[in-house]
């Protein structure tokens, strides 16, 4: 009886420490999928509804100076979807469309022409910002 109790235990033992080795893998696999995406802009929490515009921080930074040839990450931090859409709301300019970006979906794009590229949300006619590539 003792042997078998012996035995059990260490079977618990075992699937205990599996259990614990499979938590820390996946743990290690989140952190360097955080580690390996860089965002330039972030699109805040709550900026769904208006007034984010108020003190522009519906995309941020709301402004972001570029060097030509570089490649810039938008994070959706919200829990709504948003896009990241060249021009104005009503006006887009065709140049660039995320189209909807699900909650903590990325969007890398890269600016290989010196301009002024203004952007905004097309489902918050408030969201709006622009890239700068000097
Ligand atoms: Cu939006």
């Amino acid at each position: 009886m003792v042997i078998i109790l012996g035995i059990f235990v260490s079977i618990i033992g075992l699937s205990l420490s599996n259990y614990n080795f499979e938590e820390n893998n996946s743990e290690e696999t989140n952190s360097n999928v955080e580690e390996s995406i860089k965002a330039d802009v972030i699109i805040p929490i709550k900026v769904s509804r208006p007034g984010c515009d108020l003190e522009n921080i519906c995309y941020i930074p709301s402004t972001l100076v570029v060097e030509k040839g570089k490649s810039i990450t938008w994070v959706n931090d919200d829990s709504s979807f948003h896009s990241v859409t060249s021009g104005f709301y009503g006006e887009p300019t065709g140049l660039f469309d995320s189209g909807y970006l699900d909650p903590y979906q990325f969007y890398t794009l890269s600016f290989d022409e010196f301009g002024t590229y203004d952007y905004f949300c097309t489902l918050h006619p408030w969201m709006k910002a622009q890239v700068i590539v000097e």
